[in-house]
């Protein structure tokens, strides 16, 4: 078959799906409210459930019942959703939010995420190919979507070669995406600092390419790609949500905000939510009084392993970073790594694969699995 023919079938495949997706779509776009009626979620519970989100976002109680109405009325929130150079962790993470045992209203809080609608994403949607193609031209086509995405974006330059979809690379792609978002959510520390496909390992490691000292791929935030397309993708608000991956009430918490608020909430310095990163893992951690003590695990399995004993020697880098993990914790609120005799990784705070550190003999050493510096801890 010629490129031709093949080109004019693809195009009417197009226009007739292009033709059914239109006859389908509802004349009357659903608010909020109207789907937790549907639910049988009453307004004083909706209410309710509004002051305890408020309380863990640093919200004045003054401002809930204002929110509140401003949210039953409002239509459904869209969500584009594009992954590039990840694991597809960030996505599973998410996706365990379902039920939630943390707030103990999981109820209204899957109606509220269901609030948003997921208009395009490669990996949770049945269409693909050429209807994938025209779901995404569509859902980036409306105003005012929320882009959410995960993974880091790699070299552009011609003969790269690296992540071309649709012959497209992913700077094209996340550039068409960004165009009419409202805002753009970095899911994950791939997409928020570059995580592991920017990480450039030990000095001597010769990369494909003869390269030496930076990622094979040259992979870079989503928010240092949007700063390199400049105008006004430059300034478009970005809030990153790290963690490899990040805590599911994290990503559903800083959603959830944006659908009350239609804005961002605090961040901090790196981007990110103070709500949820505003205090170190350290901060709260119950082993906390063994490093005030002086009392160490200096190996698995001796006897301040078997006490509980501080992991720092073990190179646990929660004193240097910043997430929920010792609060909100994992898994449905289940636990924490520290709960499970292993250190923190620091997953969520940049370049962490690469971070300098020193183990329990004082050996300095480069990367993942090495330890932390004691010099680097607060006091
Ligand atoms: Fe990265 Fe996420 Fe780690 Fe994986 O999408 S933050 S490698 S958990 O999947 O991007």
């Amino acid at each position: 078959m010629s490129n031709e023919s093949k080109k004019e079938i693809r195009n009417s495949v197009l226009t007739r799906l292009s033709e059914a997706i239109q006859q389908s779509e509802p004349q009357h776009e659903e608010t909020l409210g109207e789907r937790l009626a549907k639910a049988g979620v009453t307004r004083r519970s909706f209410m309710k459930y509004c002051a305890g989100m408020a309380s863990i976002m640093a919200i004045p109680a003054s401002m809930v019942p204002k929110l509140a109405e401003a949210a039953l009325l409002a239509p459904l929130t869209s969500v584009v959703y594009l992954s590039f150079q990840e694991c597809t962790g960030c996505l599973e993470s998410l996706v365990n939010v379902f039920p939630n045992t943390q707030y103990k209203t999981n109820s209204i809080e899957n109606i509220l995420l269901t609030a948003l609608s997921l208009d395009y994403s490669e990996t949770l949607m049945a269409p693909s190919g050429t209807q994938a193609e025209l779901s995404r031209a569509q859902a980036i086509a409306k105003k005012n979507y929320v882009l959410v995405v995960d993974g880091a974006i790699p070299d552009d330059k011609a003969g790269a070669g690296f992540f071309i979809q649709s012959g497209k690379t992913g700077l094209q792609q996340l550039k068409a995406a960004a165009t009419n978002a409202a805002a753009v959510v970095s899911v994950g520390t791939c997409a928020s600092f570059g995580g592991l496909p920017a990480a450039k390992g030990p000095a001597d490691l010769i990369n494909p390419g003869n390269l030496r000292g930076v990622s094979p791929t040259r992979a870079i935030s989503i928010k240092a790609a949007l700063k390199s397309f400049g105008g006004t993708y430059a300034t478009k608000p970005v809030i990153n949500v790290s963690g490899c991956p990040p805590i599911a009430e994290v990503i559903a918490g800083t959603l959830v905000y944006w659908i009350l608020n239609k804005k961002a909430p605090s961040l901090d310095s790196n981007l990110r939510p103070k709500m949820f990163y505003g205090e170190t893992v350290h901060d709260e951690c119950y082993r906390k009084e063994f490093l005030e003590h002086g009392q160490f695990v200096r190996s698995f399995d001796d006897a301040g392993a078997r006490a509980g004993h501080c992991l720092l020697m073990m190179g646990c880098k929660g004193p240097t970073t910043h997430n929920a993990c010792t609060t909100l914790k994992w898994n449905q609120g289940i636990g924490f790594p520290m709960e499970a005799g292993h250190g923190c990784l620091g997953c969520s705070e940049p370049d962490f694969w690469d971070k300098k550190s020193i183990d329990a003999q004082g050996i300095v050493g480069v990367g993942f699995y090495n330890h932390l510096d004691p010099a680097t801890v607060d006091d």
